[in-house]
């Protein structure tokens, strides 16, 4: 989003923040959604991942108050103002839009940190229930926003775990690290190569355009939730998996061991796939930052491709939509494709030399047209910035 973009928006979400609550906000702030490159469910074993940040934001306009009163709109959901006291806060007592937002008042709170109330209005262009992060988009917009208003000096990385903290006990999903830290913490040009463990980053320059390649999002439309059950029986298959080889986490478990290791999970063949998924993943991140870093960035597609194959054979979190793009897509000559983001749905990425992106789009939508599913939205994703403060 260029500075006059961001000025046009900050402007209008403020606006609409004062025909609302009647007087101008203290200030107006943007998160981003996210797409991973690699490093899929890596996140909650302690391993690494690799997100960029998507020029679609989450922005808020915001003031302080001192009241004990929480108000809630959003430009992105019918209905009025929602009005809650901080002291009724509760976990998962609320089911609705505004537990993202409230989850991350209660978890500063139970922090320690001194919030007395907000007015907040929202408005996002992060797709939702698309893969994209727009939950944490949410939850890490309205966190600047307070540690700014009520001077609270947290990093991102801090801000990210307060985010995570909101969304696994006040949401009640299970998610790990990573979609926070990507809208907190990512930089415009460059892909985040992060350890979940010790959430030490590094960016890493990611300038597709430059070297006449695009990375697009395939949105297939079909609608996936965190908070139902599948990915958290994937966490806890890994967290079984741990436990099986006595490690804290499957990070623990180098890759030149892994055969080893599925070895002494015998006949535990569910967890024996999840622990290969997790293993694998880790060195694919590994091996995408290593390129990457030697400037070979075309050599990624096979390795993109290989995530995909791991995540829909071992992880079995990939459905019929994400399969086609992907076999659509490199049989029109993408360099790479994979599903992004929890699965079960949502979004798939493709990585493409300029030249085929248009034939690619229109194979992608002919195919889901004779399959008979809905028409998918696809666009491009330029790595952007990380939140901030718009205004
Ligand atoms: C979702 C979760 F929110 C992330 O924490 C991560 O586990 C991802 O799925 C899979 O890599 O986006």
């Amino acid at each position: 989003m260029s500075e006059a973009v961001a000025d046009t928006v900050a402007g209008a979400v403020a606006q609409r923040f004062t025909e609302l609550y009647g007087a101008e906000p203290h200030g107006v702030w943007a998160a981003p959604g996210r797409v991973n490159l690699i490093g899929e469910h890596t996140d909650y074993n302690d391993g690494f991942v690799m997100p960029f940040a998507l020029p679609h934001k989450a922005v808020a306009a915001v003031s302080r108050r001192a009241d004990g009163v929480l108000r809630l709109h959003s430009a992105d959901v019918e209905g009025g103002v929602t009005e809650l006291r901080l002291d009724d806060l509760s976990p998962e007592s609320d089911k609705n839009w505004t537990a993202y937002p409230a989850g991350v008042v209660w978890a500063l709170r139970e922090a320690g940190h001194a919030v007395t109330g907000a007015d907040i209005h929202l408005s996002s262009t992060v797709p939702s229930g698309a893969g994209l992060s727009s939950s944490a988009a949410l939850e890490v917009v309205v966190a600047l926003a307070l540690n700014d208003l009520f001077s609270l000096d947290l990093r991102g990385w801090q801000l990210a775990r307060l985010c995570q903290r909101a969304e696994n006990v006040y949401v009640g999903a299970p998610v790990g690290i990573m979609d926070q830290t990507a809208s907190a913490c990512c930089e415009a040009g460059h892909a985040l190569f992060l350890d979940t463990r010790d959430l030490s980053q590094r960016q890493i320059p990611f300038d597709l355009a430059a070297e006449g390649m695009r990375l697009l999002v395939v949105d297939t439309q079909v609608k996936h939730s965190h908070s139902e059950g599948e990915y958290g029986k994937r966490r806890a298959g890994c967290e079984k998996g741990a436990a099986l080889l006595g490690v804290d986490a499957l990070r623990d478990v180098p890759y030149a061991e892994l055969d080893a290791a599925l070895a002494r999970l015998g006949d535990e063949e569910e967890v024996r796939r999840l622990v290969r998924h997790i293993v694998t993943e880790n060195e694919r991140v590994e091996r995408v930052v290593s390129l990457l870093e030697s400037g070979d960035t075309r050599a990624i597609g096979p390795i993109l491709v290989e995530g995909h194959a791991s995540l829909r054979d071992d992880f079995r979190i990939s459905c019929p939509e994400l399969d086609l793009v992907v076999d659509t897509a490199l049989s029109s000559g993408a360099l790479g494709a994979r599903m992004t983001g929890g699965g079960f749905g949502g979004s798939a990425i493709v990585l493409a030399e300029e030249t085929d992106v248009d034939a690619i789009t229109k194979a992608v939508t002919e195919a889901f047209s004779a399959a008979g599913f809905t028409t998918p939205r696809v666009f491009e994703a330029v790595p952007s910035a990380g939140a901030r403060r718009l205004r």
